[in-house]
């Protein structure tokens, strides 16, 4: 059964790094993380999540601080200075995880956030973004030596993951007029309108997904493939540039 990693809304998430809304509502943020953590448990996963820390507004988004593949784990230099002191935390947790075989760290100059990183099959596609730096990648490319590192120029948005994320071992979801399609050669790639790219960033297992709330295209494509969806609502989670795959690391 997948594992994943979560971690709880702090006191101070309205302060939150690179917001694209006002007036987060913290109470608001907590339901919908809550439920979150439920839905994961629809697809099959077993959770655990850490306590907040106050000190960091951004600490719910675990997924940026480690990259997982193979039973090894990358712990991350996050490429916002606010965010560098989330680490520690999620290093302990997976340290105690029997699946995590091999644990190591970048170290400065390299930044790398996880929400660039999208492992599918024997590749490892990382978005270089502003928050991921060619040091951060060559760390990578070291690591993840078994995998196929392909690197992918980002522009507009904050993550890889804000455009794409994977269904699977051989299909990728992808927000129309974004990425080429092209750079996915070899996996079936769903298409989604551009006024949906939100929903283009979902957490999927075994058939099933879990897609932010008010995508109706997106589901039908979806479901349409006989993928199950579950849609839950990601209002304040958004507000902080945040999505689905940034609330969880996975193994
Ligand atoms: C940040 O600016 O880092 C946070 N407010 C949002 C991080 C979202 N994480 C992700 O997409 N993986």
């Amino acid at each position: 059964m997948p594992f994943a990693l979560t971690r709880a809304i702090p006191n101070t998430f309205a302060n939150a790094t690179m917001q694209v809304a006002t007036a987060i509502d913290v109470a608001l943020a907590r339901t919908q993380h809550t439920q979150y953590v439920s839905a994961l448990s629809f697809l099959d996963m077993v959770t655990r999540t850490l306590p907040a820390d106050d000190q960091y507004p951004d600490c719910c988004f675990v997924e940026d601080c480690a990259v997982i593949a193979n039973g090894a784990a990358l712990i991350t230099r996050p490429g916002a200075v606010s965010r560098r002191g989330e680490t520690p935390a999620v290093r302990r947790a997976l340290a105690s995880h029997p699946l995590i075989e091999r644990i190591e760290a970048l170290d400065a100059p390299a930044t790398l956030d996880g929400g660039d990183c999208m492992h599918i099959g024997d590749r490892m596609f990382v978005g270089r973004s502003l928050r991921t730096n060619e040091a951060g990648v060559a760390r990578l490319r070291k690591m993840f030596h078994d995998l196929t590192i392909v690197e992918i120029p980002l522009a507009e948005v904050l993550h890889l993951k804000c455009v794409c994320s994977p269904l699977g071992e051989d299909r990728v979801l992808l927000a129309r007029g974004t990425i080429p399609p092209e750079v996915f050669r070899g996996l079936d790639v769903v298409l989604i309108p551009n006024g949906e790219s939100y929903a283009a960033n979902c957490v999927a297992h075994a058939g099933k997904v879990i897609l932010a709330e008010g995508y109706p295209e997106t589901r039908t494509e979806l479901e349409q493939r006989g993928i199950a969806t579950i849609a839950i609502p990601m209002s304040e989670i958004r507000k902080a540039d945040g999505s689905l795959t940034c609330l969880s690391l996975i193994i």
